[in-house]
């Protein structure tokens, strides 16, 4: 079916564009300078990401619109914006970085994201004693949990009790535990340069990252 091979390949199209991200990082521009990041690049990645929370089930569904109504917000700003820092340089001529709804603040909730995606995957490839519950719990309460609210995290904690096995996110994702195992390590080295290089845009404007 047309759901089945749009899963088919979804972890290794995730890990080959975040690669792709931390490549285009990794060099230097004409003049010696490091890259600047486009926003419609960036935007590609991060809908791939979406495909995952397919594998989650339904209680994920709230999760799932919430971080791509903020992709898609950025994919619409990336007609207006050409690279990342752009939107952040706007947002604070405006002072709008922290405003509901602003593209900056997306930015920072895509970031989460994606920080939550790799959380989640070390914590699934510590070992192999652990629940996928234990282990999307664990990474939730490290990367989201201290910026949610209580009403927000109770409804995490309850559909958590929902996820599916390991076994069955495997199949889902048509991986076994050493293909899976390979490509969620690739992930979370390509993953980490671009949610560093998000944080230094931040961080570089004097903007504290505790929202
Ligand atoms: C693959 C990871 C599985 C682990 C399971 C953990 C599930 C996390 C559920 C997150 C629920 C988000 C609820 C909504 C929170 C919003 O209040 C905030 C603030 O939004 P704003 O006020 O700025 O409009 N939104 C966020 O913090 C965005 C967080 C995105 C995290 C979810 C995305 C996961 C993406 C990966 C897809 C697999």
């Amino acid at each position: 079916t047309a759901r089945k091979t749009a899963t088919m390949a979804s972890l290794s199209l995730i890990v080959g564009s975040f690669e792709e991200l931390a490549k285009l990082l990794n060099s230097r521009n004409g003049r010696g300078c490091k890259t600047d990041l486009r926003l419609d690049v960036f935007c590609e990645a991060c809908s791939l990401v979406s495909v995952l929370f397919n594998c989650l089930g339904l209680a994920f569904k709230f999760a799932r619109m919430e971080y791509v109504t903020k992709v898609q917000n950025l994919v619409e700003a990336s007609k207006a914006y050409d690279n990342l820092h752009d939107i952040l340089d706007m947002d604070i001529a405006n002072d709008t970085v922290k405003a509901p709804g602003s593209h900056s603040r997306n930015l920072r909730r895509v970031r989460q994201g994606l920080d939550l995606v790799r959380a989640l995957f070390e914590q699934f490839l510590s070992t192999n004693d652990y629940s996928l519950k234990e282990a999307a719990s664990t990474a939730y309460a490290q990367v989201c949990a201290p910026y949610h609210s209580w009403t927000v995290r109770a409804a995490v904690s309850a559909g958590m009790y929902t996820l599916p096995t390991r076994e069955q996110l495997l199949l889902r994702l048509n991986e076994n535990d050493q293909s899976a195992g390979k490509k969620m390590r690739r992930y979370i080295n390509a993953s980490v340069p671009v949610i560093e290089y998000i944080d230094e845009l931040f961080i570089s404007r004097n903007i504290k990252l505790n929202w």
